[in-house]
């Protein structure tokens, strides 16, 4: 039998209190040293919330619009994951980091008690994407069964408990979104949502490209629109991860593309398990002013 890589189907590994993905584990100390740069722009999300899409936006922002620059590299290189590591397969994200240009776009699912301490000393622009927790639920569920660096997820009535009792890779939904939330008003940070992004992509990348200090017409607005749309992501080569080897994300289990849209929990929940995940919701919601939505 065709042996094993050692990071294949491994269960999350605890840093301090959160799973991560064990791969990413061994020398941790790379992240938490991490060096960034003044005009660093992280853009932090807990998985599945539309992490990508903005990267790719934020990256055609910088470029003035310019989308065949655009198409330099595939995502994952131009926007590196801080704490990615698939020992003998890619660059550690720390290391392509570091090779990258200035200004460096990061992204990361490390919630606030992982994150590097330089980013806060740094005071770096941080763009925070946040997505209904149902729609992040199938979305992860979907995602763990085709990347084989996550442990395998099971069926999904189990998959909606563990969901519940925050045991997912990155720790529970509910801290990670409302941790960020809470630091708006002492740090340089926007906090974004998927839902506004899918109904208003014009409006909302204005946002980012006010935040990122740019000007740039309507027109070239209208352009990032159309080349950032879900279509022409999950058509473009460099922003649908097919140039990521397939032993690491499988897209014949489930593309990484896979719907883009708000409400496919529907054709997942059956009735009851969408009541007690309601209830987990109202919990984990009271006592702050955030809130999602849920259809758009
Ligand atoms: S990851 O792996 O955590 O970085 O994934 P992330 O990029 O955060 O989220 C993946 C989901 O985002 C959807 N997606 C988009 N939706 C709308 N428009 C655009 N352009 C877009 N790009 C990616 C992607 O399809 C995943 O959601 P699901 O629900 O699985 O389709």
């Amino acid at each position: 039998m065709e042996s094993q890589p050692e990071w294949r189907r491994k269960d999350w590994v605890k840093v301090r209190g959160v799973p991560i993905i064990c791969a990413f584990t061994p020398n941790w100390e790379r992240i938490d040293n991490f060096q960034a740069r003044d005009d660093d722009i992280v853009i932090a999300t807990y998985p599945k919330s539309g992490t990508t899409w903005m990267s790719e936006i934020v990256d055609v922002i910088l470029n003035d619009g310019d989308t065949e620059k655009s198409r330099r590299d595939a995502i994952f290189n131009k926007v590196p994951m801080l704490e990615f590591c698939v020992p003998g397969e890619v660059p550690p994200g720390s290391q392509l980091l570091d090779s990258l240009s200035s200004p460096r776009v990061v992204k990361t699912h490390l919630p606030v008690s992982l994150f590097p301490n330089s980013f806060w000393e740094k005071n770096c622009k941080i763009i925070y994407i946040a997505r209904n927790p149902k729609d992040v639920a199938v979305s992860f569920y979907h995602f763990d069964k085709m990347n084989q660096l996550h442990p395998e997820p099971g069926i999904w009535e189990e998959y909606v408990e563990k969901f519940i009792q925050g045991n997912m890779g990155f720790g529970p939904w509910g801290a990670h979104v409302k941790e960020f939330w809470a630091l708006r008003p002492e740090k340089n940070l926007l906090y974004m949502f998927y839902e506004d992004m899918l109904e208003n992509p014009k409006q909302e990348i204005r946002k980012v490209m006010t935040f990122l200090g740019k000007d740039l017409s309507d027109d070239v607005l209208e352009k990032i629109c159309l080349h950032t749309s879900f279509k022409a992501m999950k058509e473009n080569p460099t922003t649908n991860y097919t140039a990521l080897s397939s032993s690491i994300m499988d897209q014949s289990v489930s593309p990484f593309m896979r719907k883009g849209i708000c409400g496919d929990w529907k054709n997942h929940f059956t009735v009851s398990q969408s009541e007690r995940f309601d209830e987990y919701y109202q919990k984990e919601m009271s006592g702050t002013d955030l809130s999602f939505r849920f259809l758009v």
